[in-house]
């Protein structure tokens, strides 16, 4: 069977890859991303400038396989890092390489656009919209008005295809609203759905303390809790953007939650949660485990199932 799809134009010898943040904040993590058996990679969001983040414990798996908890707080090591990076990249690899910004203010995103397109390097932007762990930053997706802004900004500038990646939304007017948006921009060609589920709070039972040191305990939840808002997320964005193409991420634990995911309509599917938890072979056993349910079902390729999701 065949798992090879394209997103922004670019071809993926299989959907798998890992969710921004998890495995990508420096070049060692990034050299495990590209030995293994994903079909891309995309970096840790980047800031202007160098950020330490948040302090520890700011990452914790939860029990009984639910997902995780994270505050990590945006630490990287600053854009000229990761355009460094892609300025070194080989793309002869056959694995595409998507760079995620994260700027704490939108001339901050301008100055790191500003200076990828300079490079004019054959790597796709991501805008990542959606970071809940940043105190006192809120969340861009979830402001419609400053989204657009930012978006009448950001798209003229980078002119190439780019993506977004997105808080889940919970209600169907959020999706309706943020889609029409969307589609004013031509070379917005994708949305990631979705970033953590935001400002969850995990408590341990025996010490009654909160699990995660910042903002009193208050994190993003990611892993197999998320599933069900994610898958509905994209299927959202796959009905409401014709032309443009969605990644999922969120809750993929095997190949049964990323085959669910591509019947909701993602050309690509991320890893977050399960890749921190198991390392990079993660993507060697979920491509032969979807492989294995493609063959059962009589599928040959993603196209024959990729957003037909049977409704009643
Ligand atoms: O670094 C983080 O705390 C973080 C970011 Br930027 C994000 O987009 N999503 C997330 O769960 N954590």
């Amino acid at each position: 069977v065949d798992l090879s799809t394209k997103v922004a134009g670019l071809s993926l010898p299989n959907l798998l890859f890992n969710a921004s943040g998890v495995c990508c904040q420096t070049e060692a993590d990034l050299k495990l991303m590209i030995e293994s058996e994903s079909g891309s990679l995309i970096t840790k969001s980047a800031t202007y400038e160098y950020r330490e983040g948040n302090p520890s414990p700011r990452y914790l798996p939860l029990p009984s396989g639910l997902g995780s908890i994270n505050s990590m707080g945006l630490p990287n090591e600053g854009y000229e890092y990761y355009l460094n990076f892609a300025k070194n990249y080989d793309y002869s690899s056959k694995k595409p390489l998507f760079i995620s910004l994260s700027g704490l203010s939108l001339a901050d995103n301008v100055k790191m656009c500003e200076a990828f397109v300079a490079a004019d390097l054959p790597c796709v932007l991501e805008v990542n919209f959606s970071c809940p762990n940043v105190p006192g930053k809120p969340q861009l997706g979830y402001d419609m008005e400053a989204m657009e802004n930012a978006l009448n900004v950001l798209a003229p500038l980078i002119k190439k295809p780019f993506g977004v990646k997105l808080p889940p939304y919970f209600d169907i007017a959020h999706f309706d609203t943020a889609a029409a948006i969307f589609n004013k921009f031509d070379n917005l060609v994708y949305v990631t759905c979705i970033n953590s589920v935001g400002n969850g709070l995990a408590i341990d039972f025996e010490t009654e303390s909160a699990l995660i040191k910042p903002k009193d305990g208050f994190g993003g939840l990611g892993g197999l809790m998320v599933l069900n808002t994610a898958l509905a997320n994209v299927n959202a964005f796959y009905r409401r953007l014709p032309g443009k193409q969605v990644i999922g991420v969120g809750g993929v634990t095997s190949g049964k939650e990323v085959f669910l995911h591509v019947l909701a309509g993602a050309s690509a599917v991320q890893i977050g949660t399960t890749l921190k938890e198991e390392g990079p072979t993660v993507f060697a056993r979920i491509n032969k485990e979807l492989t294995d349910i493609m063959i059962a079902k009589g599928y040959k390729s993603l196209d024959e199932f990729r957003g037909k999701v049977k409704t009643l």
